[in-house]
């Protein structure tokens, strides 16, 4: 029985209220449920106002046993920005951009590089994925050929972030897709003639999706996780793809983050839920409490709100 946590992004104030709310209690080790287990989906850090007791709390949590983490695209992209290839150059460059999305977590732990070191070496034991034996997790997108081309490779270790980010790979490998889409999502192509702006006002010709939905029976408001108007009402033309595969409607229920949705927490589909309510933009910290049903169901989920109530 596990209850599946969204991205927490060091609001730890709402992630024990929300531990509270599901009967978590703190002893002397940390939070823990008699019954259950807490599954967090990644995204721990940068944004909010309390990175270093959030990771305490995971922490804690997942070394008692009491709980499970999957990586998020912050840990890594974190990874990527503290770690330098054999040129002496970051990984993940330090542009303004970057930067800012960093941050806070910077800034938080200016005066305790100590520990935040320590944090970076946890984010290196962090899995992909887990393929529990009835449900799955992972941050951003599940797909089984990815999950096939990381093979043995379950955590992103020093070597391997390392050879991700290096020529053969970067952008262009099997291997490096894999780890990009469970933690980033997929993108597919749009159609010749359309494109839409990103949040940083830069023209795209590519469009995240919702890769749990059989794109030969959408249409592009459905599939395409932002709206193109011209599109809306169009069915998708599933011969331009870069892949058609979708998340099965026969397989086990799977959760995932990373979306920054907003409204009531409700399910994607009987097998897929996310659990992101965007708790960074005064949303929600949600969870869905699974007890064993292969239908998801939308009353499962709890949540506390970023305003308090
Ligand atoms: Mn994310």
């Amino acid at each position: 029985m596990y209850d599946i946590i969204g991205d927490i992004h060091g609001y730890a104030g709402h992630l024990e209220k929300l531990l509270r709310k599901m009967g978590y209690e703190k002893n002397g080790k940390g939070y823990s449920h008699p019954e259950r287990t807490a599954v967090f989906v990644g995204d721990f850090i940068d944004r909010g106002p309390e990175i270093g007791e959030t990771l305490k709390i995971v922490r804690n949590m997942t070394e008692q046993g009491k709980a499970l983490a999957v990586m998020g695209n912050h840990e890594y992209n974190a990874l990527c920005y503290h770690t330098k290839n054999e040129k002496g150059e970051y990984l993940r460059k330090h542009t303004e951009n970057n930067t800012n999305q960093h941050i806070e977590t910077l800034k938080q732990f200016e005066n305790n590089a100590s520990d935040w070191k320590s944090h970076l070496n946890w984010f290196h034991t962090l899995p992909l994925y887990l393929d529990l034996n009835e449900i799955r997790i992972v941050h951003a997108c599940w797909d089984s050929d990815n999950i096939e081309a990381l093979g043995s490779r379950k955590t992103v270790t020093e070597e391997f972030l390392l050879e991700l980010n290096s020529e053969i790979h970067y952008k262009k490998s099997s291997m490096y897709t894999a780890v990009d889409e469970c933690i980033k999502g997929r993108e597919e192509i749009i159609p010749n003639g359309y494109s839409f702006k990103d949040k940083h006002g830069k023209e795209r010709n590519e469009m995240r999706v919702c890769w749990y939905l059989d794109p030969g029976k959408s249409y592009y408001n459905e599939y395409y996780m932002e709206e193109i108007a011209e599109l809306r009402a169009k069915k998708v033309d599933a011969g331009i793809l870069k892949k058609k595969t979708f998340y099965g409607d026969d397989e086990k229920p799977v959760f995932c983050g990373h979306y920054w949705f907003e409204g009531i927490p409700k399910k994607e589909k009987h097998n897929v839920a996310c659990v992101d309510y965007s708790i960074g933009k005064g949303g929600k910290l949600a969870a869905y409490r699974w007890s064993g049903e292969k239908e998801l169901k939308d009353e499962n989920f709890v949540w506390v709100n970023a305003n308090g109530d």
